[in-house]
């Protein structure tokens, strides 16, 4: 497949005026006319006229009126045109019935739907399918269905036939049309100046009851986006719609999000507190997206950090802010370095900043998204709130209507701070995770920390420059106080030195607090160290990672030693469980461990080849000892974590299921399972359901359960993912592969709905020992499966390849079994360019 370079980048030789699209809809032939004046761009070299287009029939083009008749081939077409402005018509034919790759226009469950970013907007019509090329785009849809939207504000609208206008100019890929039997959840929303805008959810009929969450999400985060970043709504109304089969979690079109069913809809019976809090927050990041991502734009697909980082980092925000900052941050970072340090340290690394690809959609990553967004983190923490503030400003006046770059990010701040950038710049170009390695010294009053910086190689970059790493300190006295509150310490030598005067006694360094660097810090400590840490640290983060790190390195010890565990972190653990002035919240995060591929990961930066069952069996006794460790505090536990209340999946509530949910855990490994029962019998609402359920399979107590839940939700899709989910994320590893694949043979299994198929086979990529089963079973099934919805669905199978990318790490048996999967993939006759590029990088 072809390769392409950020290096290449050309504009195009047109610029496009305005765009009228009429859409006649059928599901097996649509119609799609298009009428686009196009006139030759200044700035840009001579070139072919060529337009992007696939799988199109073309019926009819034109050129100023005149029948033209264009070379076409797979990838588009050329034509001969005038020198000067002319008018290009098209009607061509497309069966969105057919479209099984979810990718430009197709149907779901009956509805008409788009999904055009990055490249779907070439499978409606012929067009310059590329962010830099932006148009003011008219719509006419015809069909019978009731409800026809498209991007922009309403126009007329006739039996048969609804009109559109976006006054905004957009780029293809943010183009959407929806038509279907749908009912709207309406409400009305007015900016800052007074503007009204009218608000709807669509959904399916019977699902009108799951909207009142997410209009409220949507409400709260235009007013958060006016209040923290000044910036206002554009258009008289904002639509959301629902979509069963869905890539991914949802998309930001001009006024038309549309959004994964399991994204929006929600209602206390059938989502859990974690569910709502995803909902709120991708809400939340798609409205953002209309300041940073469509009035701002990228210049080409290289640069999607510039939207996607920026956006995740905005969400971010949002998200501390309307619940706890400090539970945020670190569920962030356990993201993080669940899924972006994996990519980072392995075979996938890519920058921030990609510089080539052969299939964009397989760079829609946790580098791009979560480490996009700490850049901008670390940008702030450098220049300060108030010059972060300051060059948002700048930025949004200087490129609303552009098609930006990451140099013209990086201008603004340099503008707004006077400073140069030109090292922090690194963070976008080069891949990896940085060590940071800290020596600490204590002479006559003067403690001084010696910090190194070293990147290992990553996939075509082998030698690294040190970067600009904000790395925040705060010191602790003997007693516990801070005797030296947080300093952001700027490393940007290979080796630096850093002195602290003045002080009375020896300090304990609290490091990188907040996680103000996305590193990983390599420092010798003692346990007693960081258990002081755990017991005094005054940054939540660094408090809580002190217990993490305790908890990895009591784990280590057992895998690798058979140690017990760790009596002196599980006696911290507890007195800090046992303060009941902490969050409920904070406390239910000190009680889940390391998750088993964390402690893979841990195993294999120490130089031990990981052994999964291992790992999981450490884990488990782990989990027991603190069980039978905290089983006198359990029923005040209990007694904390109750909500007497009605159900509400605010940050408060949720923090004490959270800590139940907990203390359920350790009460099932001490009774097997009939505290469990209980609750299951007894909830009401769906996060207690479901932890209890987890729990009763943990215990291999829930065959009843099992039953019962089927019966009560199977008409509830949303709800039946996670019966398929569950069943394989949480079996025991020994059963995890046959239960998956059982469960593909069931008739509510629809592999074709990505959701369901994420259920099943990402539940058994998620079961760590379950998946590496040592004869295989995981692999093998996992890739059967891949090899067959690549023929379907290649951007869902290739995102899915990436359960593969830590191959090297395990023993040599394992790699042979992962490695000829993966080169049964690599062989299938006509694999698709997703999966032949994520193959092929994670075998290189
Ligand atoms: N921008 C979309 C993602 C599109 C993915 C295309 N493969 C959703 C988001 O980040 O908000
Ligand atoms: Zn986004």
């Amino acid at each position: 497949a072809e390769t392409v370079y950020l290096k290449d980048y050309t504009p195009f030789g047109w610029q496009i005026a305005d765009v009228h699209l009429t859409f006649r809809l059928s599901p097996t032939a649509t119609r799609v006319l298009a009428r686009i004046h196009f006139a030759p761009n200044p700035g840009a070299p001579k070139q072919d006229f060529f337009l992007h287009g696939e799988e199109l029939r073309l019926i009819r083009a034109a050129i100023d009126g005149t029948e033209v008749t264009p070379e076409i081939t797979d990838k588009g077409l050329t034509c001969a045109v005038p020198d000067g402005p002319f008018l290009w018509e098209a009607e061509v034919e497309i069966a969105p019935e057919a479209n099984t790759a979810l990718e430009g226009l197709y149907m779901s469950n009956g509805m008409y739907c788009t999904q055009c970013e990055a490249e779907g907007f070439r499978k409606i019509t012929y067009y310059p399918d590329r962010p830099d090329v932006m148009a003011i785009f008219t719509v006419r849809i015809e069909s019978d269905l009731p409800v026809l939207l498209s991007n922009g504000n309403p126009g007329d609208r006739g039996a048969g036939f609804a009109e559109w206008h976006d006054p905004w100019r957009k780029p293809a890929y943010l183009f959407a049309l929806v038509a279907g039997d749908l009912v709207a959840h309406p409400d009305r929303f007015r900016t800052r100046s007074g503007k009204d805008v009218d608000l709807n959810i669509w959904v399916r009929p019977g699902d009108e009851g799951k909207c009142a969450f997410g209009m409220e999400a949507l409400k709260k985060s235009m007013r958060w986006d006016e209040e923290e970043y000044g910036r206002e709504y554009d258009l008289d109304v904002f639509n959301i719609v629902a979509v069963d089969d869905f890539n991914m979690g949802a998309m930001e079109n001009k006024g038309l999000n549309i959004f994964n069913s399991s994204c929006v809809l929600a209602s206390p019976e059938t989502s859990t507190d974690g569910n709502f809090e995803r909902i709120e927050a991708i809400i939340a990041h798609e409205y953002f997206h209309n300041w940073t991502g469509n009035r701002i734009t990228c210049r080409d697909w290289f640069q999607l950090c510039l939207k996607e980082g920026l956006t995740v980092f905005r969400d971010q925000q949002f998200t501390a802010d309307m619940r706890s900052a400090p539970v945020k941050r670190i569920d962030d970072v356990i993201m993080l370095r669940a899924r972006q340090f994996p990519e980072d340290q392995g075979p996938l690394a890519h920058p921030v900043r990609p510089e080539s690809f052969q299939e964009i959609n397989n760079f829609y990553t946790a580098t791009v998204y979560e480490k996009g967004a700490e850049v901008i983190g670390m940008l702030r923490t450098l220049v300060g709130a108030e010059a972060y503030a300051k060059a948002l400003d700048l930025y949004f006046d200087r490129h609303d209507g552009d098609a930006a770059t990451i140099e013209d990010w990086l201008r603004v701040f340099e503008e707004a701070t006077g400073r140069d950038l030109s090292q922090f710049k690194r963070w976008y170009s080069q891949a990896g995770t940085p060590r940071v390695q800290v020596d600490e010294d204590w002479t006559d009053g003067t403690y001084s920390l010696t910090v190194r910086q070293h990147t290992p190689p990553t996939p075509g970059q082998p030698d690294k420059a040190p970067q600009v790493i904000p790395l925040a300190v705060g010191l602790l006295g003997p007693n516990g106080d801070e005797v030296v509150p947080t300093r952001v310490l700027e490393v940007t030598e290979a080796e630096q030195r850093f002195e602290f005067t003045g002080l009375g006694a020896r300090p304990v360094p609290s490091l990188n607090r907040g996680f103000s660097a996305p590193i990983v810090l390599e420092r010798e400590t003692s346990r007693a160290e960081r258990a002081f840490l755990l017991a005094h640290d005054t940054d939540p983060f660094n408090r809580w990672d002190a217990s993490r790190e305790l908890a990895r390195d009591s784990l280590f010890e057992m895998i690798t030693k058979d140690a017990a565990p760790d009596g002196d972190w599980l006696d911290g653990l507890q007195r800090l469980v046992a303060d009941t002035t902490l969050d409920p919240a904070y406390r239910a995060l000190m009680l889940s461990g390391p998750s088993q591929s964390e402690l893979a990961q841990m195993l294999h930066t120490r130089g031990v080849t990981p052994d999964p069952d291992a790992i999981w069996s450490a884990a488990e006794r782990l989990a027991q000892a603190t069980a039978e460790r905290f089983a006198d505090m359990l029923p005040a536990l209990a007694r904390e974590a109750s909500v007497s209340a009605a159900y509400a999946p605010d940050a408060e509530q949720s923090g004490k299921r959270a800590l139940g949910s907990a203390v359920l855990s350790m009460q099932t490994r001490l009774d097997g399972g009939y505290a469990a029962e209980a609750q299951f019998a007894a909830a009401d609402n769906m996060t207690q359901q479901l932890s209890a359920l987890t729990q009763l399979i943990r215990a291999d107590r829930a065959k009843a359960a099992l039953a019962a839940f089927y019966e009560q939700w199977q008409g509830d899709r949303l709800v039946m993912d996670k019966w398929f989910g569950l069943q394989v994320g949480a079996a025991a590893p020994a059963r995890a592969a046959d239960i998956a694949a059982e469960l593909t043979g069931h008739d509510l299994f629809d592999w074709k709905n990505p959701n369901r198929f994420r259920a099943v086979l990402g539940g058994l990529a998620m079961n760590h020992a379950g998946f590496h089963r040592a004869d295989g079973a995981g692999y093998r099934l996992l890739a059967d499966w891949l090899i067959r919805l690549d023929d379907l669905n290649p951007q869902t199978a290739a995102r899915m390849c990436s359960a593969f990318q830590t191959w090297t790490r395990y023993d040599a048996d394992r790699q042979d079994l992962m490695r000829a999967e993966l080169q049964r993939i690599a062989d299938k006759p006509n694999l698709s360019r997703d999966m032949g590029e994520m193959v092929g990088r994670i075998l290189s």
